[in-house]
């Protein structure tokens, strides 16, 4: 049975900033619910957004902004290089390159539907295939070689056809290669009220228990698994055929599971509980920022992320509260936030003869901008975070 239970209101598409032109029309808007389906424990939203209305040529997000995802993709890679040392590797959902240009460009193919983003990897001469990852391209690409390794990093999330996506990866991975699936873990998710990795693209946030069961259905299964701290908490799954004998399940898998069952993530009531976590969460986020409004704070956001897309829609935070959002992404800037229409500006060092108060939207790269921004703490400038609960820092 399938069964609702967080409603996140009335949202926006994430990645869609508004131009200034567009900013009075109305823009499209999804009810936003999160459901747990109590037969394979999956986590979903429960109204799918048609793919191509999110991935297109105007798609704005670039993985390699962040030096912390910059690290961590080529610390993959490195492992990636000595574990297996492939001969032959897909990546699904290569964005701008950050995992790419870590590998010989004869060894490596990406896949990247977004025409715009798909570019950049092209100018550099990289193999890119702008089209979504289908049966049809599996075939296609590997009709004469298949590949010893696959790698997908925060996609496999935004993919709603699981059976298209692991038929895919069956025709294209061979006998004994190994699949490595990454992205943002429910554990971590539930456990610190990250309700903003709920939105349009992300589609599922999967946990171990959740993902074994869907891989069986694929005679596939993981084997291996590494718990990274990336986007609030990510993990990283090696998966294997079930026929291929090359690698021996490892005893942390089976540890991830028992801990999730641990948690709770099996059982409705631990979302329920979430559930109201996450409404006392936005009661308090709305107050604190009143309250520093009143004490004629200048409040600002910094990272103007897909996941505060949530946040402020959910809240109903507008310009009233924060007055702009500073961001590094070009094709964002001088934007403005969907339905919050925020406006986003170029990013440049926070001075607190400006700003008081800075929301963090890309709270996942807390340490990164921290660090970048120590002179403006120093100062007396203060973060506000809403996760794992909402406080001035
Ligand atoms: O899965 C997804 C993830 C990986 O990326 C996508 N569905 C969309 C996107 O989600 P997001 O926008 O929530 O991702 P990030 O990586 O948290 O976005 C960080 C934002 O903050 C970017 O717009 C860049 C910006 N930023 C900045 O302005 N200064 C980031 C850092 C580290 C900085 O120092």
């Amino acid at each position: 049975m399938i069964r609702k239970f967080l409603n996140l209101g009335y949202q926006p598409l994430a990645n869609s900033y508004l131009h200034k032109k567009k900013i009075n029309k109305k823009e499209k808007k999804f009810k936003l619910e999160i459901v747990f389906n109590d037969k394979n424990f999956l986590v979903s939203i429960n109204k799918k957004i048609p793919t191509k209305e999110m991935f297109n040529s105007s798609y704005p997000y670039r993985s390699s902004l962040s030096n912390t995802m910059m690290k961590s993709f080529k610390k993959i890679s490195n492992t990636i290089k000595k574990r297996f040392n492939p001969e032959f590797i897909i990546e699904i959902g290569s964005n701008d390159g950050a995992f790419l240009y870590n590998f010989n460009k004869k060894k490596i193919i990406g896949i990247e539907p977004c025409k715009n983003v798909a570019a950049v990897t092209k100018k550099k001469n990289y193999k890119t295939i702008t089209e979504y990852w289908t049966k049809k391209l599996a075939k296609y690409i590997t009709k004469s070689n298949q590949s010893d390794l696959i790698y997908s990093a925060n996609t496999l999330s935004h993919i709603e056809d699981l059976n298209e996506t692991f038929d895919a990866i069956n025709i294209a991975l061979s006998k004994n290669g190994v699949l490595i699936l990454e992205g943002p873990a429910l554990l971590p998710c539930i456990k610190n009220n990250i309700y903003d990795q709920f939105y349009c693209e992300h589609i599922y946030v999967f946990s171990t228990i959740a993902l074994s069961k869907v891989l069986k259905n694929f005679n596939l299964e993981i084997f291996d698994l590494n718990i990274l701290n990336t986007h609030g908490g990510s993990a990283r799954y090696f998966i294997k055929k079930k026929d291929n004998k090359k690698y021996k399940i490892n005893k942390k898998v089976k540890q991830e599971i028992t801990k999730e069952r641990k948690f709770g993530l099996h059982k409705f009531s631990t979302y329920q509980s979430f559930s109201k976590r996450v409404e006392a969460s936005k009661s308090r986020l709305i107050n604190i920022l009143k309250k520093l409004k009143k004490e004629n704070k200048t409040i600002i956001g910094y990272g103007a992320t897909a996941k505060s897309c949530t946040v402020l829609n959910y809240c109903k935070i507008d310009n009233n509260l924060i007055k702009y959002f500073l961001d590094t992404t070009p094709d964002k800037i001088n934007k403005y936030l969907p339905g919050s229409k925020i406006k986003i500006i170029k990013y440049k060092k926070l001075s607190k003869k400006n700003v008081d108060i800075v929301f963090l939207g890309a709270w996942n790269f807390k340490k990164e901008i921290l660090r970048k921004e120590h002179k403006f703490i120093k100062e007396g400038g203060k973060f506000l975070i809403h996760v794992p609960n909402v406080k001035l820092i």
